[in-house]
């Protein structure tokens, strides 16, 4: 099966909030592929990776990346596919990923998600791949219904047992 969804990250450090976006494409059985990819310190492989997606039957690329975080613009800007970016914000960063993604000129769109939203890019990425597959769609609809499932349980025991015995439940999950 070929790759439908890259995920490229500038650093190896950016993997730890990356890895997420991988996971959910790997629950959904999306065939995706996972790479490092700077715009800084490799500028021409992102070039040649961004030019070649296409052709390699890639259909949306996840591109994730702290600092000045210019790689999901560079990307967008060397490919005609949807691109989503993923503002990686690590403990002592500022906003500045998610400012240089957001701030994208016209021209070259970006998908900018939340700071450290892979999760949902993943997401993103499999509604869009929904339109051309029926098995796909239907995974994804299932996943929402369970979702919408999953609070409406909570509610029904949130109700039954009150919030203070909840919170108390919570707690005990958590730690
Ligand atoms: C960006 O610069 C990367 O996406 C990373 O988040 C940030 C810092 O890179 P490292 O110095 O941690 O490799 O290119």
């Amino acid at each position: 099966m070929s790759i439908e969804v890259s995920i490229v990250m500038g650093s190896e450090n950016d993997l730890s909030v990356m890895k997420e976006a991988a996971e959910v494409c790997e629950a959904f059985e999306i065939p995706c592929e996972v790479q490092f990819v700077s715009a800084h310190r490799t500028a021409v492989w992102m070039a040649v990776y961004a030019e070649k997606a296409k052709e390699r039957g890639i259909k949306v690329i996840i591109a994730g990346a702290g600092g000045s975080a210019h790689l999901p613009g560079m990307i967008a800007s060397h490919t005609s596919l949807p691109v989503l970016a993923v503002p990686v914000k690590k403990p002592l960063h500022g906003n500045e990923a998610l400012w240089s993604s957001i701030k994208m000129p016209k021209g070259v769109p970006l998908a900018v998600m939340p700071e450290n939203g892979s999760y949902n890019a993943a997401l993103f990425a499999i509604s869009i791949l929904s339109l051309g597959s029926e098995k796909i769609a239907a995974k994804y609809d299932n996943f929402k219904m369970e979702q919408t499932k999953g609070v409406i349980d909570s509610n029904i025991l949130l109700q039954e047992i009150g919030w203070r015995k909840y919170a108390e439940r919570e707690k005990g999950v958590s730690s």
